[in-house]
C-alpha cells in the first residue's frame, strides 16, 4: 500500500506558485529532509529574489531575503555567527549563477559550510521569462525571441560541474523533476547536502532542473517531458561529488 507522507509542519499554508511549477515540489522536499535530520527550530532559509520570493507567508522558519543573487555573501556570514544553524540558500538559477555569479562561487571556493539549493529553470522566470545562462542553444525567451543563438551568448552553463571540480567542496549533485522515482532521488541528494553541513563537512550544493511551464509557454506535463528530453542530455543528473561518503 503507497505511504503518502504528511506535509511538513513547517510548511504552514500553501506554496503560492504557478500549476506545474517545480519551486514547490523542491521546497516541501527541503522541509521533509529538515524535519527528518531533526531540525526543528534551529534552521534560516535564505530565500532569494526571483518566484521563491513569495513564498514568505508558506513556511513557519526564520526567513533571510537577500538582495538579487547575493546570498552567497549573506548567508556566509549568517552561517559563520551561528555555526550550530542548519543555513540553507534557496536560489534561481538567474540569481545564483548569473547575477549572484561572484557570490556563489566564492561562498563555494572558500568552502563555506552551508547548503545551496538552485531551481534550474533555463530562464529569469519571475520578470517574465528571460534568457539566462542556464537558457539551452535555440530556446526562444522574451530576450532571445529567435532562439538562443550560442555564437553571440556562449554555451549554458554547468554550474555544479564547475564548483564540484575546481573547489574543495563536500558535496555536488544535480536531480531533476519528472517521475516520482526521479524527485525520490533528488530528495536522496538534497538530504546528503544537509546532512555534509550537519556533519560540518564543507559546502554543499544541489542543482534541480525543474519546470516553468508558465513562461516555458507548455502544459505541466509537457514542461515535465521538456527535462526529460531536451535538459537531461545538457546537464547529466547524479552526484558529481561526495567527501563525506554517505
Ligand atoms: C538588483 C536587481 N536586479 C534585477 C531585479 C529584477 N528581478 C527580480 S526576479 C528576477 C529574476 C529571477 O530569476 P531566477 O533567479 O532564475 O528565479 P526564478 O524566478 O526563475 O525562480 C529579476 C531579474 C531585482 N529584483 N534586483
Ligand atoms: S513563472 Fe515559472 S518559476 Fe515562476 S512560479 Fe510560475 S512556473 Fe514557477
Ligand atoms: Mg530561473
Amino acid at each position: 500500500m503507497a505511504v503518502v507522507k504528511k506535509v511538513p509542519e513547517k510548511i504552514a499554508r500553501q506554496v503560492p506558485f504557478c500549476p506545474g511549477c517545480g519551486h514547490g515540489i523542491v521546497v516541501r522536499l527541503i522541509m521533509e529532509c529538515v524535519e527528518e535530520l531533526g531540525y526543528n527550530d534551529n534552521v534560516i532559509f535564505g530565500k532569494p529574489v526571483g518566484c521563491a520570493s513569495l513564498l514568505d507567508n508558506s513556511l513557519d522558519i526564520d526567513i533571510f531575503t537577500g538582495a538579487h543573487g547575493r546570498n552567497g555573501a549573506s548567508l556566509t556570514a549568517i552561517k559563520r555567527l551561528k555555526p550550530d544553524t542548519l543555513v540553507i540558500s534557496y536560489q534561481g538559477d538567474g540569481d545564483a549563477y548569473n547575477i549572484g555569479f561572484a557570490e556563489t562561487m566564492n561562498a563555494a571556493y572558500r568552502n563555506e559550510k552551508f547548503t545551496v539549493v538552485t531551481i534550474n529553470n533555463t530562464n529569469f522566470g519571475m520578470t517574465g521569462g528571460q534568457m539566462a545562462w542556464t537558457t539551452m542553444p535555440g530556446q526562444k525567451t522574451t530576450t532571445s525571441v529567435n532562439g538562443r543563438d550560442v555564437e553571440l551568448s556562449g554555451l549554458p552553463i554547468k554550474m555544479p560541474e564547475m564548483i564540484a571540480t575546481s573547489f574543495d567542496t563536500a558535496y555536488v549533485a544535480r536531480g531533476a523533476l519528472f517521475t516520482p522515482a526521479e524527485i525520490n532521488k533528488t530528495k536522496g541528494y538534497i538530504k546528503k547536502a544537509l546532512q555534509a553541513q550537519s556533519d560540518g563537512i564543507g559546502h554543499s550544493m544541489v542543482e534541480v532542473l525543474s519546470p516553468c511551464p508558465t513562461n516555458w509557454h507548455m502544459s505541466p506535463l509537457e514542461a515535465q517531458e521538456r527535462i526529460i528530453k531536451e535538459l537531461v542530455p545538457y546537464y547529466p543528473l547524479g552526484e558529481l561529488k561526495n567527501k563525506g561518503g554517505k
